[in-house]
């Protein structure tokens, strides 16, 4: 018998189990595989990229003719606030698919005359090929949203792909199905396979020989292992990994703004967004004001119910999780930060507290040297500390072997320009956080990433080029 193991889903917001899941053994993945290459040399293969770009419009469509089932799934598998999701996880879900749709259609190809030594010439141009079949490796805490922004732009390209999304948040995949169904993307195209990483599913996905490519969001070590694991079949990689960004508070910032921006930047989905800000960097000046803005904030934060619309602090993904989180909040003490709100588990007196719900939690008067400053805790945490200049505060912001975002706060845009053009990270942002432009380069440096995704670094990694060189 294969892929019969079982696993539980766990909503985390009571610890109740939803579902049991098939995990996938190495046959079901070779299955997945093999469906995955015959679809490529059926009706999708053979489809222009007009058609191609008109279905992924459709399944953009599907999911919003779906949106409240992707909304519970996605709720009931992460426990996140339903406001949340409904405002940005399943809206970007198709969001992604038209993006780069459109992307595809409107994408040109490199061209260039060359003068050759007979003094004659000669046609170069490029056409871009699907790389075959994609592997595609994802995390639970923004499930269907980091799902689609790999699926949509390597079935753009013309790629099937093979999805192994997180043994925590199994069901918003599984339903996709259904709209790849209903958009006519023929059979074989999609393909999920559900199962873990290490000795399971994800393994035998990222070492299979037939596939091609693969991409990976995750922990900055699980991503060295896969890269072990491709190394033999020398295949194309791209991901996108941990951070343990800065933000920089300059004394000149719109302060009410910034703290409630920066508030977003700590503590939107439990501090379980890449994105998210650990270290915040305030200019003495106004130190103890911030400290005391943000403490206000985190107290107010409201750890309900995920249904409940007043919502808008979630719990941790696992009691796992929890407890690395936990495990943190004990090592800071013992670094030596003085706790300014939080760094314990609330207690609610229903079924919340069967759940993995968490305080908000700042710390400052950590030395920078300190665990708690240098690795990445994910949960609603920061640290913060003073500064005195530009130089010190990029110095800071920088000392780090993460770099994946930024976020620098100032009216003042010369400074500003200048000290996010320092920032050592794939994206930095000026008086705002996590504002998106799907058609903008993301990623990120170090221990945060290898390449770009978005718009055409998306294109361009989910296909191969083959020049043609014609003598005219
Ligand atoms: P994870 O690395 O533990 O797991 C991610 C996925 O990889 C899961 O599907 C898991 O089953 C699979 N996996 C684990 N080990 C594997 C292996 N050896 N071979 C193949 N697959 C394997 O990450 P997580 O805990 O699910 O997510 C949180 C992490 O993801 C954080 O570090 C966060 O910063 C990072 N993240 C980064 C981005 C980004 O865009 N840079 C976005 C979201 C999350
Ligand atoms: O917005 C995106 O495209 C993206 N990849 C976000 C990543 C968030 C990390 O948790």
């Amino acid at each position: 018998m294969r892929g019969v193991r079982e696993f539980a889903d766990v909503n985390p917001a009571d610890g109740s189990v939803i579902a049991e899941v098939s995990e996938a053994d190495q046959g079901l993945v070779d299955d997945a595989v093999q469906a995955a290459r015959k679809a490529l040399l059926g009706e999708w293969g053979r489809l222009g990229v007009r058609e191609r770009a008109a279905r992924l419009h459709k399944v953009a469509d599907a999911i919003e003719a779906r949106f409240d089932c992707f909304l519970k799934a996605e709720v009931a598998d992460t426990g996140k606030p339903m406001a949340l999701a409904a405002k940005l996880d399943v809206p970007r879900a198709a969001a992604n698919f038209r993006v780069f749709a459109d992307a595809v259609k409107m994408a040109g190809i490199e061209c260039f005359q060359t003068e050759t030594p007979d003094g004659s010439s000669a046609l170069n141009y490029a056409v871009r090929k699907p790389l075959g079949v994609v592997g595609i490796i994802t995390p639970w805490n923004l499930p269907l949203l980091l799902a689609t922004w790999k699926i949509a732009p390597a079935l753009a390209c013309g790629n099937a792909v093979v999805v192994k999304p997180s043994e925590e948040t199994p069901a918003t995949a599984t339903l996709l199905a259904e709209a790849m169904q209903e958009a006519g993307i023929p059979d074989g195209v999609y393909n999920v396979v559900h199962g873990f990483g290490p000795g399971s599913t994800g393994e035998f996905l990222t070492q299979h020989p037939d596939v091609n490519a693969i991409t990976f969001t995750g922990e900055s070590r699980t991503g060295a292992a896969i890269m072990k694991a491709v190394a033999a079949g020398v295949k194309p990689v791209s991901f996108e990994l941990g951070g343990k960004n800065a933000a920089i508070v300059f004394a000149d910032c719109d302060f009410e703004e910034t703290v409630r921006g920066l508030a977003d930047a700590v503590f939107l989905n439990t501090g379980q967004v890449c994105l998210c800000a650990e270290r915040i960097y305030v200019e003495r000046g106004i130190f103890e004001r911030f400290v005391e803005a943000l403490k206000q904030k985190a107290e107010k934060m409201h750890a309900g119910w995920p249904t409940e619309p007043e919502t808008n602090l979630g719990p941790l993904i696992s009691a796992q999780h929890r407890e690395k989180v936990m495990g943190y909040y004990r090592l800071a003490r013992e670094e030596g930060a003085t706790v300014i709100t939080g760094g314990g588990i609330p207690e609610f007196g229903d079924g919340r507290d069967r759940g993995f719900y968490i305080q908000p939690t700042i710390y400052t008067g950590l030395a920078e040297s300190t665990r708690c400053v240098k690795e990445e805790i994910f949960g609603p945490v920061c640290h913060i500390a003073p500064f005195d200049s530009d130089d010190e505060a990029v110095a800071l912001a920088n000392d780090t072997k993460y770099g994946l975002a930024a976020s620098v706060w100032t009216t003042n845009l010369k400074r500003g320009h200048a000290v996010a053009q320092q920032m050592n990270v794939g994206i930095t942002w000026v008086n705002c956080w996590f504002l998106r432009d799907l058609r903008t380069p993301f990623g990120g440096v170090g221990l945060s990433g290898i390449g770009r995704e978005g718009g055409m670094h998306s294109l361009n990694f989910y296909s191969e080029l083959n020049n043609v060189c014609i003598r005219l």
